[in-house]
């Protein structure tokens, strides 16, 4: 029985009932993390990059009241140009349905819908995490919280590299989650392939989907964080990126930027600073975690 609250497009439905794999997809950096135009070409790209692989996608919002889990192409345009969508993380979803706001959902929100609506794998760019200076801000994401609790697995390009790379670890290492780097064994950093922070790595799909059975099996409920690097033709380096996101980031303490409002600021101040480079980086890592996710899929079923 589905929750009541959750709403299926037709093509979610369809591929429910015909038992194909589905894999989610967030909204938020369509409303938040890109500008538009890019946000919207991007969105689209990501569904036809699913379809083509013979997979459903299902890109997920908060819409009238309901969790829509698989959007129409209006929708997508919508939630890439509209002003007054909300980014919904987990503790936001009651009171954006209650009101009947329209919602973007993040990682963490993204997962636990995704888990409502009986779907295992998920695709993003890259996850929230521990900001540096965390230690006086108390910026953590709720991203972590919901890894912890929710058996999604997350493809993402590590986590992204505004954050303080090592606590976030550290932080997903105490909440028992499981992260593993796809064919590598250097963190990703999200713009760039390659940090200085080691991860446990791994080299075959059906290896993960035998690992998030076996978590099942075992009453371990954490999701698993699939850490993808960027194709090195397309990163930025982690040395030429690391002086951008310190510059982004005294901008933001200037501006007394805080809240939900850092991740978003965040983003487009280093778009700015990398003359629209960093964008077309976050594009290319997103696509190529939809086609991970994809290969993982294949072995994964839905509930
Ligand atoms: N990755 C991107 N762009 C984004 C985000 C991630 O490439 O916009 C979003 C995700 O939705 C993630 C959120 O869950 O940023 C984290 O926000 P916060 O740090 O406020 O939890
Ligand atoms: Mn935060």
């Amino acid at each position: 029985m589905i929750n009541r609250n959750i709403h299926l497009s037709t093509e979610v439905e369809k591929a429910k009932r015909e038992k194909i794999p589905i894999i989610a997809l967030e909204s938020t950096i369509i409303a938040h993390g890109m500008p538009y135009p890019q946000n919207l070409k991007t969105a689209t790209n990501l569904e036809n990059i699913v379809r083509r692989q013979g997979y459903c996608p299902a890109t997920v919002f908060l819409l009238d009241g309901m969790i829509m889990i698989g959007a129409e192409q209006a929708q997508l345009e919508y939630l890439a140009q509209a002003k007054d969508v909300q980014k919904v993380s987990t503790r936001e979803i009651a009171s954006v349905l209650v009101r009947n706001q329209t919602g973007a959902t993040t990682v963490a929100a993204t997962m636990h819908c995704s888990h409502l609506a009986g779907i295992r794998i998920f695709a993003t760019g890259g996850i929230g995490g521990v900001h540096r200076g965390a230690s006086e801000s108390f910026d953590i994401s709720a991203d972590l919280t919901e890894l912890q609790k929710t058996p999604v697995i997350v493809v993402s390009a590590g986590a992204k590299a505004i954050l303080d790379l090592g606590k976030t670890l550290e932080y997903l290492e105490t909440a028992g989650v499981n992260v593993f780097g796809w064919q590598t064994d250097s963190f990703p950093g999200f713009y760039s392939a390659n940090t200085p922070w080691k991860v446990n790595r791994i080299d075959d799909t059906r290896q993960i989907s035998a690992i998030y059975h076996k978590q099942m099996e075992l009453g371990i409920k954490s999701g698993i964080l699939i850490a993808n690097p960027v194709p090195v033709e397309d990163e930025i380096p982690w040395n030429e990126m690391s002086i951008i996101i310190d510059q982004a980031l005294v901008e933001m303490q200037v501006k007394k930027i805080t809240g939900k409002a850092v991740t978003p600021f965040l983003l487009s101040k280093i778009t700015e600073l990398t003359a629209g480079n960093s964008l077309e980086t976050n594009i290319k890592l997103v696509e190529n975690n939809v086609k991970l996710a994809c290969r993982i899929a294949g072995e994964l079923y839905n509930d």
